[in-house]
């Protein structure tokens, strides 16, 4: 089977066998390890000029990995990806700004990237890339002559032709996505959004099997929802609720029922709107009051870019502002933790809840959701709270599914779930796992892997298919 080349912003920093890495992580690395390959990206480091990539081998996978230059983060990385591409795919185009240089900021180190892979493929490699930094990276590989099977994976929401037309150079980027092979999105609506740009815009037409001829090219767009691997997270969760941080906030919470929200704290998680629907909840429910805590760990990403500073001072002030409101000497309503803990803690502090809480104004999927699911112990578990704009609402129909914009229906959804009949809670509970383990994270990347394996396969029958006609058009017509 030909080699994988993984190619994403970041290489996960593995430790195989530590708990810190990431399911994605080792979904990504466990495809790397089946066929050999290599996993290239930025190493997360700064560097006074641009080098070749740092090989490091492990078994059969090569990590290779590059420093970027002040200049280049701050135009590629900090700039275009997370001031322009990000707000404006989470539909916050308000918060979005554009800036020429850091576009072309964003085209040169993705051309940079290319020229580097470059050196290190093989014929018959097949390459998967990741997410909305490296929108132009195939185009970039096939300006050099690569013209091996190369599939893109989009991890955040692909937006309404409307919102994707507010970045400037929107159609350049949908052309470059066409160079890829196979185009993945998380949900049916992201796919849907990308085909009906290419057809409103006459830029091309998609088939009932999702091919889509535009741009001069054919290419594969699907659906591929990214799952978990639920069996290990409640092994985990379970193993690690006798550790201490666990039984300290159990018994912190003396009989309190807990609500337990976590995300990366960033602004298209709906954090504000979450604390202030749970501020409705004690206003109308003030039963409630001194019986439940809210517990939000948010660890702190992209500290440098300025939308991060304000959303952080923003929730820390309306934190503050709610427990002020109904704090008792021995209560306080919400707690807000700007910190990450190591993974399979977190697992066993989701399994501790009675509500799980995630409610995201936009996003790909939303793992969390479904580690919560996992995470809870059959015999009693936790419900969901869940936000309809998450990718992962397709796929818990379990959850209570809430329009985040709706304070009052979030704050109903709250008292809801913190008074389900346990009989309730089980039957929604194994409602959910049933397709969390059908559709798990293998399957999203063997179905994933399949597909640009299959676009690789048909690629190499039709250039057979040519070489022949080619020799047989070139060979002497045969006497009559
Ligand atoms: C992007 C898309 C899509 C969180 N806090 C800690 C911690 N986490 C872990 C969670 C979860 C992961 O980080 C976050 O994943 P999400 O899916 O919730 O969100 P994004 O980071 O925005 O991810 C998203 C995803 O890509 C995958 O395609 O679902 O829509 O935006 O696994 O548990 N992990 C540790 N400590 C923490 O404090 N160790």
């Amino acid at each position: 089977m030909s080699r994988l080349i993984v190619v994403s912003n970041r290489v996960a920093p593995i430790q195989e066998g530590k708990p810190s890495a990431g399911g994605l992580a080792i979904g990504v690395l466990d495809a790397l390890k089946e066929t050999g390959g290599v996993w290239f990206g930025w190493s997360g480091e700064i560097v006074g000029e641009a080098a070749d990539p740092v090989l490091e081998k492990s078994g059969n996978v090569t990590y290779a990995t590059v420093g970027l230059t002040r200049r280049d983060y701050d135009q590629y990385y900090r700039g275009f990806s997370n001031a322009t591409l990000w707000p404006t795919f989470h539909y916050r185009n308000d918060l979005s700004r554009f800036d020429r240089e850091e576009y072309a900021g964003y085209m040169r180190v993705n051309a940079g990237l290319a020229a580097k892979l470059k050196t290190l493929l093989k014929d018959d490699d097949i390459i998967w890339v990741h997410d909305y930094h490296m929108l132009p990276f195939a185009q970039e590989l096939r300006k050099l002559g690569i013209a091996n099977p190369i599939g893109f994976f989009l991890h955040i929401p692909f937006p309404v032709p409307e919102m994707m037309r507010t970045v400037p150079p929107y159609e350049e980027l949908i052309a470059a996505m066409c160079q890829y092979d196979v185009v993945g999105f998380q949900t049916e609506n992201d796919k849907q959004s990308f085909i009906d740009y290419i057809e409103r815009t006459g830029r091309g037409h998609s088939s009932d099997d999702d091919m889509l001829q535009a741009f001069g090219r054919t290419l594969k767009v699907g659906a591929y929802p990214i799952g978990i691997y639920p069996d290990a997270i409640a092994k985990a969760a379970e193993q690690f609720s006798n550790r201490k941080q666990v039984k300290s906030l159990r018994d912190s919470m003396r009989g309190r029922k807990l609500i337990m929200s976590v995300d990366r704290l960033d602004y298209s998680k709906g954090l504000v709107e979450r604390f202030q629907a749970f501020e409705r909840l004690m206003l109308n429910a003030p039963g409630w009051h001194g019986r439940v805590s809210l517990v939000q760990i948010a660890p702190p990403t992209r500290l440098d870019v300025q939308t991060y500073q304000r959303i952080r001072q923003n929730l820390e002030g309306e934190a503050g502002r709610i427990n002020g409101r109904f704090a008792q000497l021995d209560w306080t309503p919400i707690q807000y933790l700007n910190r990450k803990y190591e993974r399979n803690l977190l697992m066993a502090l989701l399994r501790l809840s009675q509500v799980g809480y995630v409610t995201p104004l936009r996003d790909g999927m939303n793992l969390v959701a479904k580690e919560y699911v996992a995470s809870q112990d059959p015999e009693d578990p936790g419900a969901l709270v869940l936000s309809q704009f998450a990718g992962a609402a397709d796929q818990l129909p379990g959850a209570l599914v809430v329009n985040p914009f709706d304070l009052s229906q979030m704050s109903e959804a709250l008292e809801r779930a913190l008074s389900m009949p346990l009989a309730e809670r089980q039957a929604r509970h194994a409602n959910m796992m049933a397709p969390l383990r059908e559709n798990n994270l293998s399957v999203w990347r063997d179905s994933f892997l399949s597909d640009l394996r299959s676009v690789a396969n048909a690629a190499s029958v039709t250039e057979k298919t040519v070489k022949t006609v080619k020799q047989g058009a070139r060979r002497p017509a045969a006497k009559a």
